[in-house]
């Protein structure tokens, strides 16, 4: 989200150089100073965001799927909360009533503003399209989307009439997802620069609800968390209120309809309460009483609503209630992207481990491949019985022994009478050839596979492909390149004979045989191997080398056996990349290659919007007022209730310490929320 063309911007963005007069005129020399530490945290902010968005972490490592979550949580908290909040100072301070499945959130938002904005029910849950009620004049805050832009607004002026708080206007009209939509309520019985959302049950049986609940919360400036004495202590609100406390989050909890001698749950819950770092947050406990018209007695909401009242005529301690709150989800904001590039290092990390063991079960068939085709082993068998077939006579071997010139007539003669032969023996190392590839080329697919298996992220890339063994079309690829391999040979002699006049007769008859022989050299070029060590197969190539040399000399021999060998090995590797390439794709498609520059990236944001938020909070102690708006000058508003005196002002409202001592008085309920007091 941008703050391009919102009205409601108050121009603490990078780039904004002077800042806007408030009401109270031309801000002081050092609030300059406190606007650029602003928008220089901003922007660090900005920077985050982009680098987390950005991020992936799609491969199922242990503690992915909770580093996913922190990824979208911190997404959320920027969008949804603190890029709002930073770039909009005055913007109301947002109250966020959330809490357990029916304990009467709707009906509390309800009685503290005397009108039916949010409809209660008997059916859980009851509240899915969260309503969110302002000041009619704060409406501009909350009509663009500011915040929490991923929720479409439907407008309403006013309540309805009866507690029908459907959106009306619009019933021809194609209804949003509730879930995705903010129902703005613009009342007068709310202070200028508050605003409540009565949200959905944060432990709804809905995820969507809860889902929904959660983000609100995330949103929230202030939480009034609302529970009962059936619910107090269940495992999803604590959950969501561990959190709150762990980011510092502003909470006040409200324990609702507590019956009459049920004193001792408020007791139990404010001991929960500081425990769980939550010792400064302020606990209301509101008796069950008869709804009168669908609204609790004035009585019963007293305490919340002169809390709240209070809360809204004061500029200052809104003000402390955000900067908290936003100093607490800025730190928190940092730590999950921490460990979101912790994540990310281990992606990378993970990615090259797959690789490796791709890269591994293909370098070891290359090699087999190579052993296989280079120490004679392929001259047995079919191989030898049609080479032998073909080149029958030691005649030829005993012309190959006599002069160089005879030979090459001999060899030409003997070529020229045996054509019928040569295609069986290619036909046979052709053969060998591919039975000796296929087989390690499965025991690649073999080892890559059980490897990825051994792997959780591994695992999980399997799942529904048919990579346990090599691709379906392998047989006939390799084959075609051992035609491809063979014709090289032929080519190679030919090229060879093309610049020696002396083979041109042999070459004349002889490309086959000559080209043979070279394919039966190649299979015996292993160092030292010669035809008495390595018996029958190395008489085979001695034959062959000799026929060669005879022809075209020692030193082309070599080159000739060298070439012909890379250019076997070059076919073999590139059908084995293919097929190690089905592995690797899966991870290619993830882009997890690069992750380690992600983590480099969102760490380095990170650390970035720490110093920033460093400079920001000691330009704010020479400026404290940078940025507000003296709203809560207008708002001697007080909401339903605030008024009602059941007890001296002076007396303790709500439930002191433990020890009794030192009970919290009514106008300082927010100031302990601040922590400034202690009950
Ligand atoms: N008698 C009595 N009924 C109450 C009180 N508070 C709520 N109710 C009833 O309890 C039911 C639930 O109240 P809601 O206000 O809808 O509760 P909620 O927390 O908003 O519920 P969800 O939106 O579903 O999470 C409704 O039928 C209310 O009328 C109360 O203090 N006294
Ligand atoms: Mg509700």
């Amino acid at each position: 989200m941008t703050a391009s063309g919102d009205p409601g911007d108050d121009a603490v963005r990078p780039g904004a150089s002077t800042p806007e007069p408030t009401a109270e005129g031309p801000r002081p020399g050092g609030v300059a100073a406190g606007a650029a530490a602003t928008a220089g945290l901003v922007e660090s902010l900005e920077i985050l965001r982009g680098r987390l968005a950005a991020a992936r972490l799609p491969l199922d490592l242990p503690g992915a799927a909770a580093a996913r979550e922190d990824l979208d949580l911190a997404v959320h908290q920027l969008d949804d909360y603190l890029l709002p909040r930073l770039r909009s100072h005055a913007a109301p301070l947002l109250v966020v009533v959330g809490g357990s499945t029916g304990a009467g959130k709707s009906t509390l938002v309800n009685s503290l503003l005397g009108e039916h904005v949010s409809a209660p029910g008997v059916l859980r849950p009851t509240t899915r399209a969260p309503v969110l009620v302002h000041h009619p004049l704060d409406e501009r805050w909350f009509s663009t989307d500011r915040v929490l832009p991923g929720l479409a607004r439907v407008s309403e002026h006013g309540p309805r009439p009866g507690g029908d708080a459907t959106p009306g206007g619009t019933a021809a009209a194609v209804q949003p997802d509730p879930t995705r939509t903010l129902r703005l309520v613009a009342s007068d019985a709310l202070p200028q620069g508050l605003a409540l959302v009565d949200a959905p049950d944060v432990d709804s049986v809905e995820t969507a609800n809860r889902e929904l609940a959660a983000q609100l919360l995330a949103a929230a400036d202030l939480w009034l968390f609302v529970t009962t004495a059936a619910r107090y202590a269940d495992a999803v609100p604590w959950d969501l209120l561990h959190r709150a406390a762990e980011r510092r989050a502003q909470v006040a909890i409200v324990l609702d309809r507590v019956d009459p001698g049920a004193e001792a749950v408020a007791d139990d819950l404010r001991r929960m309460m500081d425990e769980n770092g939550l010792d400064a947050a302020p606990l209301f406990a509101v008796g069950e009483s008869e709804l009168v018209d669908g609204f609790l007695p004035e009585p019963s909401v007293a305490e919340v609503s002169s809390w709240l009242s209070a809360l809204g005529a004061d500029d200052d301690a809104r003000d402390r209630v955000a900067t908290a709150t936003r100093d607490g989800v800025v730190d928190d904001l940092v730590r999950r992207a921490v460990l979101v590039a912790g994540a990310a290092d281990a992606q990378a990390t993970s990615d090259a481990r797959l690789r490796a063991v791709v890269g591994r079960a293909y370098d070891e068939a290359a090699a087999t491949v190579d052993a296989a085709t280079s120490d004679g082993a392929l001259l047995r068998g079919e191989v030898l019985a049609r080479w032998q077939d073909f080149v029958g006579t030691s005649e030829l071997f005993r012309s190959v022994e006599q002069g160089v010139g005879r030979v090459r007539d001999a060899v030409a003669a003997f070529f020229r009478g045996r054509p019928a032969q040569a295609p069986q023996v290619e036909q046979a190392i052709a053969h060998g050839l591919e039975a000796v590839v296929l087989d390690a080329t499965d025991a690649a697919a073999e080892r890559a596979y059980g490897g990825w298996r051994a792997d959780p992220a591994g695992t999980a890339l399997l799942d529904g492909l048919d990579l346990s063994r090599s691709s379906a079309g392998l047989r006939a690829r390799v084959a075609e390149e051992i035609r491809g391999w063979q014709s090289d040979v032929l080519d190679l002699v030919r090229e060879q004979g093309a610049g020696k006049r002396g083979a041109a007769r042999a070459l004349s008859f002889g490309i086959n045989g000559l080209g043979l022989s070279l394919m039966v050299v190649v299979f015996a070029s292993t160092g030292g191997l010669t035809g008495a060590e390595v018996g029958i197969a190395g008489g085979t190539a001695i034959l062959a080398q000799k026929l060669l040399e005879a022809v075209f000399g020692d030193d082309a021999v070599r080159r000739l056996t060298r070439t012909a060998r890379e250019r076997l090995a070059e076919r073999v590797r590139a059908v084995l990349d293919d097929e190690a390439r089905r592995y690797t794709a899966q991870l290619d498609a993830l882009g997890t290659a690069d992750a380690d520059e992600t983590a480099r990236s969102v760490r380095e944001a990170a650390r970035a919007v720490e110093a920033a938020a460093r400079v920001e909070r000691s330009a704010r102690g020479t400026a404290p007022d940078a940025g507000r708006v003296a709203v809560g000058r207008h708002a001697a508003r007080l909401l339903r209730g605030a008024g009602w005196r059941a007890v001296p002002e002076d007396e303790p409202v709500v439930t002191p310490g433990e020890d009794g001592s030192e009970p919290a008085q009514r106008p300082g309920f927010w100031r302990r929320l601040l922590g400034g007091e202690r009950a």
